[in-house]
C-alpha cells in the first residue's frame, strides 16, 4: 500500500495554521531505574484533541539533560532504537509510546528519581503551544 505522504503533509501544515492544535497527555510515566542509572525510558498516550493534524517534533524537561523521541524495534532478534521524526496525529487519534515501542529517550539524568517522583516534561509541536505533561516514576505501566 502506497500513501500520498507529501500531499497529506503539505494538507496538515496548512490546516494547523488555521485551527488550534490540543494535544492531550495521558497516563504518563517513566519506568523506574536502579541508583545510578542516568538513562531512562518515558511513556504515554498522546491524544489529539484538536480539529487539526498535530505534528510532535521534540520534547524537553530540566530533569534530564536531552530528551528524544524513539521507537524500538528488532533486528535480527536485537532489541534496538531509533530516532522516531516527526511525528503526526491525526484530529481525535491516538498514538501510544509503551514498553517495546515508542518511547520518550530521557537522557543525562540531573537528578535521582525513585518511584513515585514526579518529571515534568514539555512536548513540543511544529505549530501550536505543544504540551506539558507530568511523568510519574513507576516500576509497571499504570
Ligand atoms: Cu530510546
Amino acid at each position: 500500500m502506497r500513501l500520498k505522504l507529501p500531499g497529506l503533509l503539505f494538507w496538515g501544515v496548512a490546516a494547523n495554521a488555521l485551527a488550534a492544535s490540543h494535544l492531550v497527555v495521558e497516563q504518563a510515566w517513566i519506568r523506574a531505574a536502579p541508583p545510578g542509572v542516568t538513562m531512562l525510558a518515558g511513556y504515554a498516550t498522546l491524544k489529539n484533541a484538536g480539529d487539526a493534524p498535530v505534528v510532535i517534533n521534540g520534547a524537553s524537561s530540566v530533569d534530564f539533560g536531552d530528551v528524544s523521541l524513539h521507537e524500538s524495534f528488532s533486528e535480527n532478534g536485537v532489541e534496538r532504537m531509533r530516532p522516531l521524526g516527526d511525528l503526526t496525529i491525526a484530529p481525535n487519534a491516538s498514538v501510544v509510546f509503551a514498553p517495546g515501542g515508542k518511547h520518550f529517550m530521557l537522557m543525562d539524568g540531573k537528578r535521582e528519581l525513585r518511584v513515585g517522583d514526579a518529571v515534568k516534561i514539555h512536548i513540543v509541536t511544529k505549530s501550536g503551544p505543544g504540551a506539558d505533561a507530568e511523568f510519574r516514576v513507576r516500576d509497571t505501566a499504570p
